[in-house]
């Protein structure tokens, strides 16, 4: 899954793709280095980011999805109802929601009546908090129950569990060692029974890890080997800026696996 994030501000790529043909054209590349689906956002939720309105978020994803429509598979980042509504009109196959059903009370209506494929991920309190001490007694426990928890309500809001994927939240609300367990246990997640998705790319705890404690960023190097490492685990989907890099490195992993 390539990231386009049509935003000023996100934490690696922001104002990159903030022009429509900017980000029709980087999603048109990630497709052709090999790509599976494009994920399209208008709200950085990076640490610290502030919530973006309604009006603003459809303003910036609108015009990159009226290009993208009939081209490529495109997944939608959003947390609201209206967005993915407009999204899944324009040929939106997958809602990608960090709040996994928490923010917006319509949206399991929005995905369960359009019969979108839905990505739920775990978060610890929301971005603009997020990042201040978290803890659990065992994040691989806890985020695997959080996960089972919001399936059986999407599940109970009517949309079908095998269109649900499940996604530890890489980075919400995390310190690095949580991040890295995460993956190390990512069995505990498969066991749910969903595919599982891993957003490591480019994220601080890379940076962190190699020696820089004030990172913003990781390296493409760093969040290939994480993303190997999380495919040898189980990730059915990789979410990641760099594509080329990622589907070579996967590719080769796979024909290890054989
Ligand atoms: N990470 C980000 C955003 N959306 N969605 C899923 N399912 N999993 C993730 O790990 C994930 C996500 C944050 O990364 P990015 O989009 O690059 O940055 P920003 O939120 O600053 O736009």
């Amino acid at each position: 899954m390539g990231v386009v994030n049509v935003t000023p501000d996100s934490f690696s790529d922001g104002g990159v793709n903030f022009d429509p043909d900017d980000a029709a054209a980087s999603a048109q590349r990630m497709l052709d280095e090999g790509a599976a689906i494009v994920d399209v956002g208008g709200e950085s939720t990076r640490p610290g980011a502030e919530p973006v309105s309604l009006e603003e978020e459809l303003r910036r994803v609108i015009p990159v999805l009226e290009r993208l429509e009939g081209e490529v598979s495109v997944s939608i980042d959003t947390s609201k109802a209206d967005v993915a509504r407009r999204a899944l009109e324009l040929g939106a196959e997958l809602v990608n929601d960090v709040t996994a059903l928490r923010s917006d009370p319509e949206l399991a209506e929005v995905v369960a009546e359009r019969g979108a494929y839905l990505c739920l991920m775990h978060m610890l309190g929301e971005p603009r908090t997020m990042q201040r001490d978290p803890r659990y007694d065992d994040v691989a426990a806890e985020v695997a129950s959080f996960l089972e928890a919001r399936l059986t309500a999407a599940v109970a809001a009517g949309i079908r569990e095998e269109l649900i994927c499940l996604d530890p939240g890489i980075g919400f609300g995390k310190t690095v060692e949580h991040n890295f367990e995460l993956i190390r246990r990512l069995d505990e997640l498969t066991a749910i029974g969903r595919p599982v998705v891993v957003g490591i790319s480019r994220k601080s705890s890379l940076g962190k890890l190699l020696g820089d404690p004030d990172a913003t960023t990781g390296t493409t190097a760093a969040s290939v080997g994480a993303a190997v490492a999380a495919y040898e685990r189980g990730a059915t989907i990789l979410r990641v800026h760099d594509v080329r890099e990622h589907v070579e490195a996967l590719t080769a992993a796979a024909a290890v696996r054989g």
